[in-house]
């Protein structure tokens, strides 16, 4: 980067910083985008002008709500419920909602950023969104997840709706819970319509959303592989975490040829040399709800250690993080790295630190960058938002076929973006950018007052 464009990027972010003091998830997560950017804003006198990465920066609306509700003991119980509705300049606001203690302005935020361009890099047309509420769901009864995912729908149904905010899940939200969101919304609006994703396949759920961001991501790698002639033929996996993503990443890494040895959670990781078995990880994690230390109480030889770093110290080829934001740092990505890691491709959200980035980086790894690596999910959500208003609903292969082919086009369109400037290879200047395009051209069609 020269030096205009270093200069940019400070004070670009001074101001943001300025504006969103101790917010330092979507400042990091700006960061990274002003970064891949500033080369061609600091050359373009119109984005400029019209202040269109300022503008994307800052949310069109937030949404912060009280969501009281009754536990088992009959006791109230008060959370923080959000709504962060970032940008539609290209469709409703459509992104995820997380239930997890650590939910907060800043994390939310940078999840709707990063959603912003995610959904650009789809083809579809969805808008930027993300929600949630630092409700805990684990511990809690079928009921009480019930009483709160109805509490707080009763406020966020004025909100949202078809064709202005698309909700689905995402960590702490699946199946269970956008049941009971949908059934309170419909109960509230009295209409049946596709506003939440991720619903049961019989009740107009698209029949491969729960696989559609880990298999997705094992696309994207798929085509990042084929760059080196490559393929997970023969190799040995780490994926992190255990839920949505990390399970059916590994079934179809597995589906791919690859020996996925280690899965894991927040407590710690369990290590299975011979490769894990899903089918038990299925049993504990989405029958039982349980803890994936559980593991090697049903697998002999398969181990269990505390805490969850140390995952990234397992010899692989391939990493797939699958947890959270700022899994991988500098001193894990380096452990990959010298244990041979060839490539990440990141199915969760912002899950490397720029000190990792950096660091795969230096060692000529392949990196596939969250906004298209995961972009599978939402895509999925897109097509059942198709499926929805035409009221029709495909089969899995057909949508695991479409699915396979965004991907792959987000992979090339990504490529092509890195190529055109000046960074060939580099997926995650070619994600930002070719992200960025498209919402910035709709921004500045639509003027400035929306
Ligand atoms: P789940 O709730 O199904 O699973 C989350 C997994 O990550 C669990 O194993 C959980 O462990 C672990 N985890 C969560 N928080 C932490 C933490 N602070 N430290 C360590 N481990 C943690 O969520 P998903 O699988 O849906 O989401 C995983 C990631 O993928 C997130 O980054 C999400 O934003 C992203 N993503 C999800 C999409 C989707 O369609 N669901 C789409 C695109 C991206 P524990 O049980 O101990 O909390
Ligand atoms: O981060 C994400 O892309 C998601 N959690 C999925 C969003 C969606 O609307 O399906």
């Amino acid at each position: 980067m020269n030096e205009q464009a270093q200069q940019y990027v400070e004070d670009f972010m001074a101001r943001l910083i300025a504006r969103n003091p101790g917010e330092p998830e979507f400042h990091q997560a700006v960061r990274e985008v002003a970064e891949s950017l500033a080369p061609h804003i600091v050359t373009s006198p119109i984005l400029q002008k019209m202040k269109v990465l300022e503008r994307i920066a800052e949310p069109e609306r937030v949404i912060i709500f009280r969501v009281p509700w009754l536990n088992d003991k009959g006791e109230i119980e008060i959370n923080r419920g959000y709504r962060i509705q970032m940008n539609s300049a290209i469709g409703p606001y459509k992104g995820g909602i997380r239930f997890h203690p650590s939910v907060n302005l800043s994390i939310l935020k940078f999840l709707a950023f990063e959603q912003t361009f995610k959904n650009s890099l789809t083809t579809l047309p969805m808008g930027g969104g993300k929600g949630g509420s630092d409700f805990n769901p684990k511990g809690k009864s079928d009921n009480e997840v019930m009483k709160f995912c109805q509490s707080f729908m009763t406020e966020l149904q004025r909100h949202i709706g078809q064709d202005t905010d698309v909700p689905a899940g995402d960590i702490g939200v699946g199946g269970r819970e956008i049941g009971f969101m949908f059934g309170q919304y419909k109960r509230l609006r009295d209409e049946f319509t596709g506003t939440l994703t991720g619903k049961g396949r019989d009740w107009g759920g698209s029949p491969l959303r729960p696989e559609a961001t880990g298999y997705g991501t094992c696309y994207f790698a798929q085509e990042m592989l084929a760059t080196r002639n490559d393929s997970f033929k023969g190799k040995t996996v780490c994926i992190s975490g255990s839920g949505n993503v990390a399970i059916y990443a590994t079934e179809k890494a597995v589906q791919l040829g690859g020996r996925v040895v280690a899965l894991s959670d927040s407590n710690g990781y369990i290590y299975d040399k011979d490769g894990v078995k899903l089918d038990v990880v299925k049993a504990i994690k989405l029958q039982r709800r349980a803890r994936i230390s559980e593991y090697v109480k049903e697998v002999p030889g398969a181990e269990y250690h505390e805490g969850c770093a140390g995952i990234w110290g397992i010899p692989c080829d391939i990493a797939l993080p699958c947890a959270t934001q700022n899994e991988i740092d500098g001193e894990s990505a380096a452990k990959l790295a010298a244990n041979g890691c060839r490539v990440v491709c990141e199915g969760a959200n912002m899950p490397s630190t720029p000190e990792a980035i950096a660091v795969y980086e230096a060692n000529g790894m392949l990196y596939g960058p969250a906004k298209a690596a995961n972009a599978g999910g939402v895509a999925t959500s897109g097509l059942e938002m198709s499926q929805n208003s035409l009221r029709l609903s495909w089969s899995f292969e057909e949508v695991d076929a479409r699915l396979k082919d965004i991907m792959t086009n987000i992979f090339h369109n990504a490529y092509d973006a890195s190529k055109a400037c000046g960074a060939e290879g580099n997926l995650m200047v070619g994600a930002n950018v070719a992200g960025f395009i498209k919402v910035a051209e709709a921004m500045l069609a639509q003027g400035v007052a929306y």
